[in-house]
């Protein structure tokens, strides 16, 4: 059973270079927390990562809601990221035809292959996205393909679900691992299980957000990499919030692989 091991062994059975990464990461910091750093202002987003640095594994984005988006600010943030040892995942949820997702991966404004460790994609078009996704000249890139989603009503289907994890079954080097709620989506240890809609209280937001609590998602739904966002920028001391949901998450994982 995957999520009885402990993440230093699996990072021996990770076939994907960020993924072994990651699970190396975790194991290193003590740390399974990757922070959803949905804010808009390029300052906000530094100083923040500049004091929780050192108590996440990976940290989340949404490039397309900043509004102050530079060159710049990508330089910043991977320099944080070299300091405190964590990896960047842009969650661009990239869901169009081959062509387009590579044009949309590596051009415009963001071009997201220059920075992003790994991103996250859609199965909907089919596998010539996962082709389109490859790494710029032989970097360590990973993507994270959509199992199933944390929003009420949603309409992924169980097959669905099965056909995306065939699919990622062919690209071994590439996939780090699905973001998914639930613990039956997929057996591969070397695979990392990325979970939103996490809150310290189960709860919903208005627009269809369902949150399950840490102990929940990582003991019962088998999630590897807890996403927190709200959760800890939305607090009245996101840095205190940071390290509670860090100890909180940590003990449920020791919890988990110690039987
Ligand atoms: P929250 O503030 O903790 O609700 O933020 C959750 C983040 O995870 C947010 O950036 C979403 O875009 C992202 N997310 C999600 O909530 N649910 C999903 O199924 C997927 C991504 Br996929």
């Amino acid at each position: 059973n995957r999520i009885l091991l402990p993440y230093e062994k699996r990072a021996e059975l990770a076939k994907n270079g960020i993924a072994k990464q990651l699970f190396t990461i975790m194991a290193t910091k003590k740390t399974n927390l990757c922070l959803s750093v949905d804010l808009t202002s390029t300052t906000k987003i530094l100083d923040l990562l500049e004091q929780v640095g050192e108590h996440v594994c990976l940290v989340k984005t949404h490039a397309d809601i900043i509004e102050d988006y530079t060159d710049d600010f990508i330089k910043r943030i991977k320099q944080l990221a070299d300091r405190f040892n964590f990896l960047l995942l842009e969650d661009r949820k990239y869901a169009d035809i081959g062509h387009t997702v590579s044009l949309q991966y590596t051009k415009g404004l963001y071009k997201v292959g220059d920075w992003a460790d790994c991103v996250t994609a859609h199965s909907l078009p089919g596998e010539g996205i996962l082709k389109a996704l490859n790494a710029p000249n032989g970097c360590d890139r990973g993507v994270f393909l959509l199992a199933e989603m944390s929003s009420e009503g949603n309409l992924i289907t169980p097959d669905y679900k099965e056909a995306t994890v065939v699919m990622a079954s062919k690209y071994p080097e590439l996939i780090t691992g699905f973001v998914c709620q639930n613990i039956d989506t997929f057996k591969d240890p070397g695979l990392i299980q990325l979970t939103p809609g996490v809150q310290l209280e189960s709860s919903k937001d208005d627009l269809g957000q369902v949150y399950n609590t840490p102990e929940k998602v990582i003991l019962e739904k088998g999630a590897d990499v807890i996403v927190v966002g709200r959760g800890i920028v939305a607090a009245k001391s996101p840095v205190t919030q940071a390290v509670l949901y860090k100890d909180t998450l940590w003990k449920c994982y020791l919890k988990r692989v110690s039987g």
